[in-house]
């Protein structure tokens, strides 16, 4: 049995919607993040180095990352979620599979922590949101008619970017980016979304 350590309200609610999706039983240790800080409790340091999640816990061996997780996961349980290697979608599915934590998490976190500065952050703010944007309308273009990305159906892309997608349209942004709301709305709207939600503490 896969077991997923999950920490509230993050980015690892994403790997229990892909077992969820993939109907793999799995196990959640789940940690509450600092009421005051946000970060994760040092007991995840027991886990892994960098005391943070998701991590998985698979055939006796850990893995962190949750673009690893996501690949690995794909590979054994849910090939249909990437496409082939020789197709064209597949150059697409590595680009935004890496960009999902490589780009457009450094703005928005970009955002977060120089927010924690008040007044001194503020020269950096027009920037920050630039570039906020720009990643935004780049995955906003990157859409297809089906409301999906790289296929017409989920794939791991879908899953990896669901966390960046939906953190922005918590932040109010549906009107500047319509398709991307949509698409956000879809994936709340998935059983498999809402039993991961349950599975995960229910926030
Ligand atoms: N690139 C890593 C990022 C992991 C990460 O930053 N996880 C956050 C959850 S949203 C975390 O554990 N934060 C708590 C902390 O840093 O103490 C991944 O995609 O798994």
């Amino acid at each position: 049995m896969i077991k997923v350590h999950h920490l509230a309200q993050s980015r690892s609610l994403r790997i229990l919607w892909l077992l969820e999706e993939l109907g793999q039983p799995y196990e959640v240790v789940r940690y509450e993040r600092d009421a005051q800080t946000r970060l994760a409790p040092p007991e995840l340091l027991d886990v892994h180095p960098l005391g943070k999640a998701p991590v998985i816990e698979v055939d006796g061996q850990r893995l962190g990352e949750s673009g690893a997780i996501v690949e690995y996961l794909c590979a054994r349980f849910g090939p249909q979620m990437v496409p082939p290697s020789d197709s064209a979608a597949y150059l697409e599915h590595l680009e935004l599979m890496h960009f999902a934590e490589g780009s457009v998490m450094t703005p928005l976190l970009l955002h977060i922590y120089v927010g924690l500065l008040g007044e001194a952050g503020a020269p950096l703010h027009p920037r920050i949101q630039s570039e906020t944007v720009k990643h935004l309308q780049f995955m906003e273009d990157s859409l297809r008619p089906s409301g999906h990305f790289v296929l017409d159906d989920l794939s791991a892309v879908d899953i990896m970017l669901s966390f960046p997608a939906i953190s922005v349209m918590r932040g109010g942004r549906a009107a500047q980016f319509p398709k991307l709301a949509a698409c956000v709305q879809a994936m709340q709207d998935r059983p498999a979304y809402q039993r991961a939600v349950v599975a995960g503490g229910g926030d």
